[in-house]
């Protein structure tokens, strides 16, 4: 086997990234004065006297999240107009001038308490680009009010699982060049918050490339480092507010870890996936597409094909002038949940058993892939690349669902797989993949069998599987 195919094998998470693998499906708060003035982009110039919602309730935006499953939520602390949801010391434009809560809220602080009392966990987006703040475009001395802001998010609202940094700027040719000191961001993030990772235009989570839910067929955590260059990633991401950008997706990205391209990088890095998108057409709320909420056949097939797809699934949720997350919105998130919850909660393989064509040792036996532990995991010995696991669930069920894991704390390494159920004496097709990563979805035509086969047909290294689950969907 050639270097770079083992050395691509050996690229390992962080725990920092291992901890956000774990998050799946999580939701993104776009909420602000666009919300009052009907904009998907402010100008920066806005009153803060508009932002006044009349009910404002964080505890409702987390029930909402938690009714569809969901495990985190990013708030929008600021987006690009420049308002700020907390009371910033180092600007006057933020909540403190506007008449909520008599300007002595603090957004941040509620949605933060809101998700800690619920149990999820909380992030943060703070908009690199700033349309108020009279400093952007010197560079040097908006990049030490940047981080003053930054340091106020990590320092007063507890613990943090990411900072989101938005790629977008839409300052046009004749607009202001600010150059962004991101190493010391990152600095200053990996020392108040080192459990945070740091996505799009930061080290550890990889944007998908596009707004629209588009996914890959074979998501590839380990991916050439030139990925992770900001400028790159700023190209790519929204420069105007043509309503259109958000439906956009360009093809031409689609291999970005196969074979033919880690052959020719310098460097390779764990950079895993994240697919973000709205429930509605826009980002924020607009009273007009109250009736444009995603129906639950797309926003399944986005969360089957992202957390089955070795992705993360950022959903965006806007709140509504009042403050809370709009009705149609609300009770698709609970359908959403309910559905997931419906399909996924009775794995089929309780009593099942395992037998697999190798194995490295009796540490890494096959039986390690039912036992609902992921820190065991199964693998054949160093240098077999292809593996067949035999699954007996001891009497015959009826499924249409099967989960496959790898232990990807050791790397991610299966290139291609296939599953075949057995009717009588034969083995029928029953799906076949490419990459599985940390989570595979798949789906396929109800079938009755007692025996399944897994077929690993090509691997870099050797292969590993923590997880095979089976499920029936409702
Ligand atoms: C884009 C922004 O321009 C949108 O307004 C939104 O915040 C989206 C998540 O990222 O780049």
């Amino acid at each position: 086997m050639e270097k770079t195919i083992k050395e691509a094998a050996r690229v390992k998470p962080s725990d920092r990234q291992l901890a956000w693998h774990e998050m799946e499906f999580y939701g993104f708060i776009h909420f602000t004065v666009n919300t009052f003035t009907n904009r998907e982009w402010g100008l920066g110039n806005e009153d803060p006297a508009l932002f006044d919602p009349s009910e404002l309730n964080a505890d409702q935006w987390v029930e909402v999240c938690k009714s569809a499953g969901m495990k985190g939520l990013i708030l929008t602390c600021k987006h690009h107009d420049g308002f700020c949801l907390w009371p910033s010391r180092y600007t006057e434009h933020s909540v403190k001038n506007s008449p909520w809560r008599e300007g002595k809220g603090d957004l941040v602080k509620e949605v933060a308490d809101a998700c800690r009392s619920a149990g999820i966990r909380f992030g943060i987006y703070l908009s690199p680009w700033d349309l108020h703040e009279p400093t952007y475009g010197d560079s040097i001395t908006y990049n030490s009010f940047f981080m003053n802001q930054l340091r106020e998010l990590l320092t007063d609202y507890g613990d943090i699982f990411c900072v989101w940094f938005d790629g977008a700027c839409g300052e046009g040719p004749n607009g202001k060049r600010q150059v962004y000191d991101w190493e010391s961001y990152y600095l200053l993030i990996r020392v108040l918050q080192p459990g945070a990772v740091i996505s799009v235009c930061g080290p550890d989570v990889r944007w998908c490339g596009n707004e629209a839910g588009h996914t890959r067929n074979s998501e590839w955590s380990v991916v050439p480092a030139a990925l992770q260059d900001n400028e790159k990633i700023q190209e790519k991401s929204q420069q105007e507010d043509d309503g259109e950008f958000a439906k956009r997706y360009d093809s031409q990205d689609d291999d970005l870890g196969s074979r033919e391209v880690i052959r020719g990088a310098d460097k390779l890095v764990w950079y895993p996936a994240e697919v973000n998108t709205s429930i509605r057409p826009g980002w924020f709320y607009h009273p007009e597409e109250d009736d444009q909420v995603k129906p639950l056949d797309e926003l399944l097939e986005v969360y089957v094909r992202s957390v089955g797809g070795n992705a993360n699934f950022l959903l965006n949720l806007p709140p509504d002038k009042r403050g809370l997350i709009h009705e149609n919105d609300a009770r698709r998130m609970s359908e959403l949940g309910q559905t997931i919850m419906d399909t996924y909660r009775d794995n089929l393989c309780a009593e099942a058993v395992a037998v697999a064509s190798a194995q490295m040792d009796d540490r890494h036996d096959a039986n390690n892939i039912l036992d609902g532990n992921l820190d065991t995991y199964w693998c054949p010995p160093e240098g077999v690349e292809q593996a067949e696991i035999e699954i007996d669930l001891q009497e015959q069920k009826t499924f249409d669902r099967i989960v496959l894991m790898e232990q990807i704390r050791v790397g991610q390494r299966i290139e291609s797989f296939s599953l075949e159920w057995k009717d009588g004496d034969v083995w029928k097709p029953l799906d076949q993949g490419t990459v599985i990563g940390y989570k595979r979805i798949c789906r396929f035509g109800k079938v009755t069998a007692r025996y399944i086969k897994l077929t690993i047909t090509a691997s870099r290294w050797y292969p590993t599987l923590t997880s095979f689950q089976v499920f029936s969907s409702k």
